[in-house]
């Protein structure tokens, strides 16, 4: 039997290619907690906890996770058959409630070593995938709109993304929809261009900041209020596409808005799902409920990007593509080979496992000292 011998977790601090500015926070750097699970057959499995601005998105923190995850998972997993990732993870759930993000990154790190045991990709160890590239979105958060024109036009230029989010929500409604409609119409049918409020909006504001938006040509609204109630009664009642992602924080809640109305879209969040295959379990309801994916980010570097990568990788429908540029907002490679980006799309590897090194050097250079 292969066991799970040891799991080890460092946090790494990354500085981000410019602030990103969301309704909540401003980021200036991103702080990743890596996991190695070391298994008896040499296997390394690696693994990923990333939120937005520290506390400021969810109850969870990469400082609080490596704290979960060092005093109370890793004594729980030690010796277990390392093979068995369902059964780990339902272990986990019932010694450990709620730390969905942390559960994630023990997940991931669980399939990565599994791929690199079996020779298996981790798309495959999850029933299989369906496609092996992801269209990107890039989101354009610098606060300023002529600023976020260049970056479009850049992207636009590399072939990198022709799909936009714009995070808006910081200001009045009125401002915030004459910033989309500025680059919506600069952009004009080269891009598509979506908004995430981030739940800043009270759903009289979003009464009124949602048809202007359609107005502008702007195709989708992520979450412009808290309420879940809310945003199932915002559906279908202006020519704009409205999806839920805060109130998504796993398959329960994903069933609960399902069978109360829906959203037009869901955000599917590895790390808010709880893990790899609640993930999956959230994609089936979606589909069950005729919920249309898009998969979304945590602004996670590589690793759980790719862990995300594989996942959605397995969807049969994906119909609004993915978010997953986190690693191209980062300064810092800390791969050996670089994700592959290209023609608007991700590249899923076909390597065991996630498919992707580490370089250790470059992760040693920016762990944090005193963790
Ligand atoms: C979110 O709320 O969706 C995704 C892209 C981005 O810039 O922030 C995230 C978080
Ligand atoms: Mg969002």
């Amino acid at each position: 039997m292969v066991v799970i011998e040891r799991i080890e977790t460092v946090l790494v601090d990354l500085p981000t290619i410019r602030p990103h500015q969301l309704s909540m926070a401003t980021m200036n750097g991103q702080t990743l907690m890596l996991l190695h699970v070391y298994c008896s057959d040499g296997t390394v499995g690696i693994g990923e906890g990333t939120t937005i601005g520290g506390l400021a998105y969810g109850a969870e923190s990469p400082e609080g996770m490596k704290l979960a995850i060092d005093t109370y998972f890793a004594p729980c997993l030690a010796g277990a058959d390392a093979n068995r990732v369902p059964a780990l993870m339902a272990r986990l759930d019932t010694a450990i409630r709620d730390n969905r993000f942390a559960k994630c990154a023990v997940e991931t790190a669980l399939y990565d070593a599994l791929g690199k045991r079996v020779g298996l990709p981790v798309s495959e160890l999850l029933g299989g995938r369906v496609r092996d590239s992801l269209p990107v979105a890039w989101t354009l958060a610098s606060g300023d709109t002529v600023r976020d024109i260049e970056e479009a036009e850049t992207m636009l230029d590399k072939r990198r993304h022709n799909i936009f989010k714009l995070k808006i929500g910081k200001r009045s409604v009125a401002e915030d929809v004459a910033h989309v409609a500025a680059i919506k119409k600069a952009l004009g049918d080269r891009a598509s261009v979506r908004v995430d409020v981030n739940m800043a909006w009270s759903e009289l504001q979003a009464n009124q900041g949602l048809p202007a938006l359609a107005d502008a040509g702007c195709e989708l609204v992520e979450q412009p209020v808290s309420s879940a109630q809310a945003l199932m009664r915002l559906k279908g009642r202006f020519p704009i596409a409205v999806m839920a992602d805060e109130s998504l924080t796993g398959p329960r809640s994903a069933m609960e808005i399902a069978s109360q109305g829906g959203t037009d879209v869901f955000a599917i969040k590895i790390e808010q799902s709880g893990g790899l295959r609640a993930a999956q379990q959230v994609a089936a309801i979606a589909d069950a409920a005729h919920i249309e994916l898009y998969g979304g980010t945590m602004l996670e570097a590589a690793v759980s990007t790719m862990a995300s990568a594989h996942v959605f990788s397995t969807f049969r429908s994906l119909q609004w593509g993915t978010e997953l540029f986190g690693p191209l907002l980062l300064t810092e490679e800390i791969l050996v080979n670089p994700l592959q980006y290209q023609d608007f799309e991700l590249q899923v590897p076909s390597l065991p496992g996630l498919g992707i090194e580490l370089d250790t050097d470059r992760v040693r250079h920016f762990t944090r000292k005193v963790n």
